[in-house]
């Protein structure tokens, strides 16, 4: 049998499970390069400090070393430093001051992990000892760990050319109609809240292989990639190559988040070390060493602040937002900082004035990036514990509050200036309040005070931006081959979003062919086509949208090649049933495709390009917790989420996605967060002392689709990839909070482990319940 009849005789849900589960999936350490060498990378051990210099005689005399590199060698070689960019650098307060980020560090060390040599050898061991042989001699500078401090008055400076180590400060919205607002409401609620540090952790740690090819002036690199179309431009434009001389090779990731979209160093110095070693080079990455080497997430603290007027209309929003940058801005970090949040600010609300301030701090900690939600998440836990507070302080229920301020009209243009082009925020609304009997909580709130719980609930209402794009254009080529195949070409790797099982059935669907037909080629080293990759939720609305406008060439081409072939009018061919044809003929899509192959090009062969459109995926997610008071345990009852992620193309993979971003954001909840000290150690680099959430945090999730259909692409999808994590973390720290209500806590940020929260608990119940922060 083939894999396909299989997945359908078998009732499996996805094309990709068999692979998978049957141990053939192939990651990046699975991919086996003959005649290896090994890469070791050696990191600072300090947060700040000058390299005074590097004595590297005595590794290099360890038998089998073949290269040592330090920053200096590579900065030698003409190597170009990545930089951040900003489509909006110019409106803002303060341009973005973008350091040069050179893959191994040259002259000064900014974080503890950041690369500072890479040795090569003929084996692990061997490349490890000559690490540990380095003598570098470093001259130590005090560090700076949290973004306030780093932006406070004589604080250490990380670069000579950033003031104040204020990357950017970006301003959005009508500041001035909001304070009017604000100085005029009934009612004013502040805010502050913070969404602290995480270190992603893919299941597989990032390995990579890298080699050379002297004939063609080619590198061939396999490694972990969500963005192959972005990764190859950025390593080509660091070595002034041209783009086809990187070739990426990847069949599975796994694990994206975000974090596997960035010229890491250790590619650009193993593509270095390739070439002048002529050897293929590997560098597999422990498990501690991800903790350093890969891009932190979140890090974003937002000072909120709402106006009310009596009857509890919202008159104005306003966040002040400080975020921590980490040494250096990586590409993509201060659009994500910026330009995510504010396009999703206005929240599921009709606020007239809204407005915002963004300060980009660097401090000397990991360099932060997207990592899943990618500003999302902080944004919504930022308005939802807002909206929250104000319920509280004006004694309404919450659900209440956000009724009576919903956008209700679609599409809506937010004072910011996004337009949300379709939802039905009152429907997911109520179905959630329903499905969670919100109504009948306080009676289940009472049987827990008996068994001596603090039972909370919490709701969170919200809209994000998918489709989130930083991209010109992407594109999608469609060429059939003999033997009844066609292949689609595109540059967006899956990480475990099933883009195989959807792209395929929404080929098989517009052209009337059987799905195992079709082959899906997500990265392609002969580049059939161009794209930036999977991230912001935006695939099946890019690509998806791409294929579908592809096909209907592909069918256009067939109706005039019939026309001519039958000598009928093209208008009056019909396409039914996969079948094209006038009430004399009849022939399928592939039928045709076949009998045109002498042909060349193939006649068929089509390819679709276009600017991404953005779409607002939006839901509303109840979360019902218990606290037990006399060891701070928290436990999640119950979980409803409703969501609206435009036409639903494939309900399982809807499921999966959203619980798998359900307790993706419980665990910023339970205990997620990379904790340093003030020296800018970071403590808990080990699964033995980061939380890593897992599938009992959360038992049990309801997950409803209410699909409303995106209008801006073809698909009607809006992005389901970041909707779990987005909904969840407000609704679970909503949840939280409502628990400690009768303790008199007003409010506590995330992680909430058992100790934080009993610690709470002590510290209220020693004071008075009035203005009682954690
Ligand atoms: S955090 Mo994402 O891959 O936009």
């Amino acid at each position: 049998m083939t894999e396909h009849s299989r997945f359908e005789a078998n009732g499996l849900l996805r094309q990709e499970d068999e692979r998978l589960v049957t141990g053939r999936g192939r990651y990046s350490a699975d991919w086996m390069i003959e005649d290896c060498l090994h890469a070791h990378v050696l990191r600072s051990d300090r947060a700040h400090a000058i390299i005074r210099s590097i004595e590297s005689g005595e590794a290099r005399a360890i038998p089998g070393v073949c290269l040592v590199l330090t920053g200096k060698d590579l900065r030698a070689t003409g190597i170009r430093p990545q930089q951040a960019q900003h489509a909006r650098s110019s409106h803002a307060a303060r341009p973005l001051i973008s350091p040069d980020w050179y893959p191994l560090a040259v002259e000064r060390v900014r974080y503890v992990g950041e690369a500072v040599a890479m040795v090569f050898a003929d084996s692990v061991d061997h490349a490890r000892q000559a690490a540990e042989a380095l003598l570098v001699e470093y001259d130590e500078l005090e560090p700076v760990i949290e973004a306030e401090a780093a932006l406070a008055q004589d604080a250490p400076q990380l670069f000579e050319h950033m003031q104040g180590n204020l990357a950017f400060d970006y301003r959005c919205g009508d500041t001035q109609a909001v304070e009017q607002a604000i100085t005029g409401a009934a009612h004013v609620t502040r805010l502050t809240v913070e969404s602290r540090r995480l270190a992603g952790n893919p299941m597989e740690p990032r390995s990579a292989t890298a080699a050379y090819d002297a004939s063609a002036g080619t590198y061939d690199l396999w490694v972990p990639v969500q963005t192959p179309g972005t990764l190859r431009q950025m390593l080509a434009d660091a070595w002034g190559l041209e783009h086809d001389q990187v070739r990426l090779h990847v069949q599975d990731v796994g694990g994206g988040f975000g974090m596997r979209s960035i010229a890491y160093p250790e590619y650009l110095g193993m593509m270095h070390a390739a070439r002048i070693l002529s050897r293929p080079v590997r560098w597999d990455a422990t498990r501690s060493e991800s903790f350093f080497a890969d891009s932190h997430g979140r890090a974003m603290k937002f000072i909120g602040t709402l106006a009310l007027d009596a009857e509890g209309h919202f008159l104005a929003m306003q966040f002040d937002v400080v975020c921590n940058m980490g040494a250096y801005l990586l590409p993509v970090a201060p659009h994500i900082m910026t330009l995510t949040p504010e396009r999703g600010l206005a929240g599921a609300y009709r606020t007239p004035a809204i407005a915002a301030r963004f300060r980009l701090a660097v401090t000397n900690t990991v360099p932060v990036s997207a990592y899943r939600g990618a500003g999302r998440p902080d944004t919504a836990y930022a308005i939802e514990r807002l909206v929250d507070a104000a319920a509280f302080e004006l004694g309404m229920d919450r659900a209440e509050l956000r009724r009576r301020n919903l956008i209700r009209e679609f599409p809506y243009m937010t004072p910011l200036g996004y337009c949300y082009d379709s939802g039905d925020l009152a429907g997911i609304l109520e179905r959630a309040l329903r499905t969670a009997n919100w109504t009948g909580f306080d009676q289940r709130r009472e049987q827990a005070a008996q068994r001596g719980r603090l039972r909370g609930i919490g709701l969170s209402l919200f809209v994000e931006v998918a489709g989130n794009s930083i991209a010109q254009n992407d594109s999608v080529r469609i060429s059939f081959q003999p033997g009844g195949r066609i292949v689609l070409h595109c540059e967006t790797q899956s990480t475990g979003q099933s883009h195989d099982t959807v792209f395929r059935r929404v080929m098989s669907d517009a052209l009337g062919v059987p799905r195992e037909a079709i082959e899906f080629r997500p990265v392609d080293a002969s580049r059939h086509a161009y794209g930036t990759g999977s991230y912001a939720s935006r695939t099946t609305q890019v690509v998806g949208h791409l294929l579908l406008a592809a096909a209907s060439q592909v069918l256009e081409r067939a109706r005039t090649r019939l026309a001519r072939d039958w000598s009928v009018p093209a208008g009056e061919i019909r396409f039914e049933a996969g079948r094209l044809g006038d009430d004399k003929h009849s022939e399928s899509v592939l039928a045709l495709a076949e009998r045109l192959h002498g042909e060349s090009p193939h006649p068929l062969d089509v390819h679709a390009s276009g600017v991404p459109t953005v779409s607002f995926p939006n839901g509303a997610h109840v979360a019902e917790v218990e606290v037990d008071p006399q060891t701070g345990a928290l436990a999640v009852c119950n979980y409803i989420a409703v969501d609206d992620v435009g036409t639903v193309q494939n309900h399982a993979v809807v499921v999966g996605q959203v619980r798998g971003g359900v307790v993706q954001g419980a665990g910023q909840i339970f205990g997620e967060e990379a904790i340093y000290d003030g020296s800018g150690q970071l403590l808990n680099a080990s699964f033995m002392d980061y939380f890593m959430p897992h599938a009992g945090i959360v038992p049990t999730i309801t997950v409803l689709d209410h699909p409303v259909p995106c209008t801006t692409n073809a698909l009607g999808v809006k992005g389901v990839g970041e909707a779990g994590v987005t909904g969840s973390v407000p609704a679970l720290m909503n949840a939280v909070v409502d628990a400690l209500r009768p303790t008199g806590i007003r409010h506590i940020d995330p992680p909430v482990p058992p100790c934080k929260l009993w610690q709470a608990i002590q510290n209220a119940r020693r004071r008075t319940p009035e203005n009682t922060h954690a």
